[in-house]
């Protein structure tokens, strides 16, 4: 296969300022019409020949300034056309059958209705067009279909015209005034309704505002207009950046790939994004909503406005988008919860990819196929990367940093170099050396001594950028000391206060800095907030940990001593270090910690939930070399039932307090709900008859989908007739409501339950699974994937399961049967019977004669 690199970027030889698409709309048979403008790029190589992308496209006609030519030909999937003036229209026929696009990329049939994905190479699947982030072109597209299957008609921009005919065909013509690159092109034609409403920006433009769903869908809406309305205010207000056409549309799909896709005007939504109503939605499903239809708005700028000049940049629109995403929830609701879960999110699924097969940097210098990177190395450690901008400059300096950076490089395709230069200048940085971040992959580990003698304390720091796998021959010369803002401070053991939060940047491998004026030894709260996206390795004892699991007024790093607390038992219990009295006495010291937690009255309950949450078994796994599976979870299991049995008291008082809140969408209410099903997880392993009884009562009782399946998860991992029974009635209740019945597979295929793998494998049967869907297909196996019990069985089964699903997706839907290879990728970090079978299983893929070059590429660097 063939790699791109970074450093071979050419401007390209023609640009196209204008296009005009037309589309005769049908399921099994589109006509596309693209008629091209194309000029000489003063700053291109001067060649004759220009390239337009074609992916399964096949000409049917191609003129030239209105003359037919033949004498164009095909580079593989492309059409080279020589041209030899300085500017031309290009015309070109093509057919597309979007029913049997089960890709769902470029043009596609999903219940009935037509829509598109083009990020990142899917216009090429549509019509011929050099296919590439710097080309900027404006847009007018024309479609003209059967009224009665497509009554509705949407495209980038504004609607211009409309019109119809005697036989029963109507049409629409739209018009995008902003220059785009072609992957934010969408189209949509289909029989949907609207929830309408209207935002006025801060300079009075009215701007109409609609999310187009199926009928019967209109009532689960009002959420994610809320939403909306919410992130057009926030945007003007936190980032100074206003909406700019009078029109925006969201449309939600069913059969899409990602959450969500940020086109011009046109916003293209997978369901789980937009639908939410208290008897279908989780609380985490309404913040979900509220996170991405912010995150596709908020695109607007970062990415639309200012777009990426390749795909090497795709951090520079998805890693400030993050950012900017996270910070709207955070002021939308609780900052210390959210960044919390923000961090849970990095480790769980960033961690891994850095320290595996497939670690990049945030700007990659190679790729075979575009679609692998859209990671969480790009998306969330590149958000991570511009945070850390961002506490060293402080706000105010760095939203002038932003201003200046959307001031220069508005109506363009930029780079990452364009955003750092901008925040060096704007804010007053110096990010010389902080440009490694863009360079370096892997996940930077501090690690931390102190000493103490007379009034100074003196805190060592070292980092070390581990060495990470270097694919497609892009050596990375040795690793470079980063830049790391750490924020610490530095509490008083009897008073349980501090002088102050201090910001320290550790940019050597060694450093040491001193605090005088402490006749006692401080406790040390470092890298509060999670300041740097960095490991921290710091042996300190038992008693410290409690003590900033009680008092840190840091709320992550209250919630960090908490997880220490636990990780550093388990990796001693796990590895077999541990005397029973040592291994009683540190139970002992988590039960009394959360036990303050539970009882502490200044605390509120999404807090209080979040110091609950037990480190993943991922997580835990991923500070082993080598991981043994079974112990990991063994030890992590034996200590929830040590807890559930200790705290059993309290868990009861706590699932009876929170059970007697009634539903609201308030933030004392959603944190009772987020109790109530954590009191009853750790009873289920303490006390699982108490739990069946109490899963049962919330069960039945429930008036909201959060408290429902909190209780039916647990009941999912119980055994008893009552499991059946839940299931079974929860299917009945929902059937026909995608999203819930996906939820359905999920729990079921995450379950605790000892039979998980039988229970999956007879979902793959079930009449409702289908391979086609990708929600569903996630529901499954992505569940599954990350159930480490069930993925890492002894018997290898789980890694059979996913292998096969690989095989027999890719050729559906290679880009959605790619991401489930990261999970094989990691038999490196696993002991070497399971390594052997997930490699083995890696083979069997690899064996396979016509792989798709997303899953090739994932498969051959995992296993290099
Ligand atoms: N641009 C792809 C979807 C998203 O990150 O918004
Ligand atoms: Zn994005």
């Amino acid at each position: 296969p063939s790699v791109i690199r970074r450093e071979d970027y050419q401007p390209p030889a023609w640009l196209v300022p204008e296009i005009a698409l037309d589309f005769a709309l049908g399921l099994d048979a589109t006509h596309v019409t693209s008629k091209l403008s194309v000029r000489r790029n003063p700053d291109g190589n001067g060649s004759r020949t220009m390239r337009l992308n074609g992916d399964q496209l096949a000409p049917l006609a191609v003129r030239v300034d209105g003359q037919a030519v033949n004498d164009w030909r095909l580079d593989g999937p492309d059409l080279l056309l020589d041209l030899a003036g300085e500017a031309h229209e290009v015309e070109i026929e093509t057919q597309l059958n979007p029913a049997a696009n089960s890709q769902l990329m470029g043009l596609y049939a999903s219940h009935g209705m037509l829509c598109t994905q083009c990020e990142a190479e899917g216009f090429r699947r549509i019509a011929f067009f050099p296919d590439r982030p710097d080309v900027l072109s404006t847009y007018r597209v024309r479609m003209s279909g059967d009224k009665a299957a497509f009554p509705i008609l949407l495209s980038n921009g504004n609607c211009e015209a409309t019109g119809e005919s005697a036989d029963g065909t109507h049409w629409a013509e739209w018009h995008d005034p902003w220059p785009k690159p072609c992957y934010l092109f969408a189209l949509v034609a289909g029989d949907l309704v609207a929830n309408h409403d209207s935002f006025t920006t801060r300079s009075g433009r009215e701007v109409e505002l609609n999310i187009w769903v199926r009928k019967g869908d209109e009532s689960r809406t009002q959420h994610a207009m809320d939403s909306l309305k919410r992130s057009f205010r926030w945007d003007e207000q936190a980032f100074g950046r206003e909406y700019d056409l009078d029109l925006f549309n969201i449309v939600a799909v069913s059969d899409f790939n990602m959450g969500a896709m940020e086109n011009k005007g046109l916003n293209v939504f997978n369901t789980r994004y937009v639908l939410a109503d208290p008897e279908t939605a989780t609380d985490s499903d309404y913040d979900a909503i509220e996170g991405v239809i912010g995150h596709e708005y908020f695109h607007n700028w970062s990415g639309n406005r200012v777009t990426c000049r390749d795909w090497f940049q795709l951090s520079l629109k998805e890693g400030f988008t993050v950012l900017r995403d996270q910070m709207f929830s955070a002021d939308m609701g609780s900052p210390a919860v959210k960044r919390i879960e923000d961090v849970r999110v990095l480790r769980a699924a960033q961690f891994p990819e850095d320290s595996g097969p497939l670690a990049h940097p945030i700007r990659p210098d190679s790729y075979q196929e575009i679609s692998n990177f859209y990671t969480a190395t790009i998306y969330n450690k590149g958000a991570e990367v511009i945070r850390m901008m961002r506490t060293m400059a402080g706000p105010e300096r760095f939203r002038a940093g932003t201003d200046l950076y959307f001031d220069r490089n508005d109506g363009t395709a930029a780079t990452c170099e364009d955003f750092v230069r901008a925040i060096e200048d704007g804010a007053g940085l110096d990010l010389k050396q902080f440009r490694l971040w863009y360079s370096q992959s892997g996940t930077p580990q501090v690690t931390v001594t102190t000493q103490h003698s007379g009034d100074t304390f003196t805190l060592k720091l070292t980092q070390l950028v581990p060495p990470t796998p270097n694919h497609d021959g892009g050596a990375q010369p040795e690793k470079q000391p980063m830049p790391i803002p750490l924020k610490l401070a530095l509490f008083d053991r009897e008073t349980g206060t501090h002088r102050g939060e201090e910001l320290l940047v550790l940019d050597q491998a060694e450093q040491s800095f001193s605090f005088a004026g402490y006749a006692s030894a401080p406790v040390l709260s470092i890298n509060r907030g999670f300041s740097a996206p960095v490991a921290i390795d710091f042996e300190r004892p038992v008693e410290d940990l409690v003590f900033l699991a009680a008092h840190d007024d840091d709320a992550f790093a209250r919630y960090e001593a908490m997880q220490s607390l636990v990780v550093r038992h388990l990796i001693a219990a796990v590895s077999s270090n541990l005397a029973e009295e040592a291994r009683t006495a540190e139970r002992e010291a988590i039960v009394q910690a959360l036990r303050s937690i539970l009882l502490d009255e200044a605390l509120d309950d999404l807090m209080r939930g979040e110091l609950l949450i037990l480190p993943a078994e991922g997580y835990l796994a991923e500070q082993f070399l080598v991981a043994d599976p079974s112990a990991i979870h063994a030890e992590r299991e034996a200590l929830k039932a040590w807890l559930g049995t200790k705290l059993r008291g309290d868990l009861e008082a706590l699932h009876d307090r929170v059970s007697a809140v009634p539903y609201s969408r308030d933030a004392a209410a959603r944190g009772a709900r987020k109790l109530k099903t954590q009191a009853l997880t750790y009873l289920a392993a303490g006390a699982p008859d108490e739990a069946r009884r109490r899963a049962i009562a919330q069960y039945c009782a429930a008036d909201n989908m959060t408290d429902r399946q909190g209780a039916l998860m647990v009941l999912a991992g119980l055994d008893g007739p009552e499991r059946g029974e839940a299931l079974a009635d929860f299917h009945g209740r929902y059937a026909g409501n995608a999203l819930v019945i996906d939820k359905w597979f999920s729990l079921q295929a995450g379950s605790l339950h000892p039979k998980v793998l039988e229970h999956a494998k007879a979902l793959a049967e079930h009449p409702d699974f289908t391979m086609n869907n990708p929600n569903r297909v996630r529901a499954l196996y992505m569940a599954l994937a990350v159930n480490p019990q069930a993925f890492h069985a002894p018997s290898g089964e789980g890694y059979r399961i996913i292998g096969d699903l690989i095989r027999r997706l890719d050729p559906i839907n290679p880009q959605t049967a790619a991401r489930f290879v990261p999970s094989l990728g990691r038999w490196r970090r696993i002991e070497p019977a399971r390594a052997a079978l997930m490699r083995a299983e890696l083979e069997r893929i690899a064996a396979e004669p016509s792989l798709s070059k997303d899953v090739l590429e994932q498969v051959t660097k995992s296993l290099g």
